[in-house]
């Protein structure tokens, strides 16, 4: 893992990328200048989400997504925006997002990576002025550059994901990544448009006293996790859940603690996307020390099959998912 010690906190993104760059004379400069594009489009959705309540792009937009959930413009508005974003950049043939069912083809097909990408999750809570965030998780292609991109180019796994990452879009707005060289987040800084190095290096903790489950569906979920529930509450864990995958994750990361979203009767595979939402969470957590499962394996290592299937998702620090795991 190549220290980022030569970076002091408060370096920009663009520095940073740039020094990580120049450490990796073999990486020729397309997934950096990914990685900006999706700063890029994460300034402009900043933008709007700020200014949702003064302008009518909150409330539902009237259709529903592939996941059959009722869409809200904001959804639809980050949608384009990132899908522009990745377009006009040039480095991905292909793109799978949340809001729609197909591949959507970039036209560029000399581009060597593909994204898989949740635009704005949680966005129900965008008209309560909640966090929300966008999860993405980039891939180089396995298919011959110059060509179509394929399924394949999407069923690669999670551990060959080759960058993951999110924005949170909450008290501050804070862009959270790793290239397999550890785990950087830079936080926004409206005044000057620019993303600031503020968490170097995080390692999440070991172990951690807060659970973030919908407690509401108790009786709906897996025996496992109803046993490691119980458990959560006789130890007087805290209980903190804000109905925002990215928030829920983010605060856990930090302080130490586990996202639950179990399989249940009404999600029998479990509500969350392996692709663009707990592939690229699991990375992540891995790359800071913390660890997932589905139950039964690392989230990293479940085959994919298709690209919106879904999977039973736990998530946090180390010691508390060996613990679930003693449930099932
Ligand atoms: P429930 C939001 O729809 C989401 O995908 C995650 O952000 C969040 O953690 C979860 O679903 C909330 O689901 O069933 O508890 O309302």
């Amino acid at each position: 893992k190549q220290e980022t010690l030569a970076m002091p906190v408060g370096v920009t993104l663009d520095r940073f990328i740039k020094r990580q760059q120049s450490a990796m004379p073999f990486a020729s400069g397309e997934l950096s200048q990914l990685l900006r594009d999706i700063a890029l489009a994460g300034k402009i959705i900043n933008r709007e989400i700020n200014r949702a309540g003064l302008v009518d792009i909150t409330g539902a937009f009237g259709s529903q997504n592939v996941q059959g959930e009722e869409q809200q413009k904001l959804d639809v508005v980050a949608d384009i925006r990132f899908l522009r974003a990745l377009k006009n950049g040039g480095e991905v043939c292909a793109i799978i997002t949340e809001e729609s069912d197909e591949i959507i083809y970039t036209d560029n097909d000399e581009g060597k990576y593909v994204v898989a990408i949740d635009p704005l999750d949680g966005s129900s809570n965008i008209d309560v002025n909640v966090s929300i965030g966008t999860i993405f998780s980039i891939y180089r292609r396995t298919s011959p550059i110059g060509t179509r991109a394929t399924l394949e180019d999407f069923m690669q796994g999670g551990r060959n994901q080759v960058a993951a990452g999110y924005i949170l879009y909450g008290s501050s707005t804070i862009l959270v990544y790793t290239t397999g060289q550890g785990v950087n987040a830079f936080t926004y800084e409206n005044s000057l448009g620019e993303f600031f190095l503020s968490h170097k290096d995080i390692v999440s903790p070991e172990n951690g006293a807060i659970y973030s489950v919908n407690e509401g569906n108790y009786n709906d979920f897996v025996s496992g996790a109803r046993a490691y529930i119980v458990n959560c509450r006789m130890k007087e864990y805290s209980g903190r859940y804000i109905g925002s995958l990215v928030g829920d994750f983010h605060r856990n990361l930090l302080k130490g603690g586990i996202y639950l979203y179990p399989a249940s009767k009404k999600y029998p595979k479990g509500k969350l996307r392996l692709l663009y939402e707990c592939y690229p969470l699991a990375f992540l957590a891995e790359q800071a020390g913390a660890t997932s499962t589905d139950g039964y394996q690392n989230v990293l290592d479940i085959e994919p099959n298709s690209l919106h299937q879904r999977s039973p998702f736990y998530v946090g620090a180390k010691e508390m998912v060996n613990e679930l795991l003693l449930h099932f």
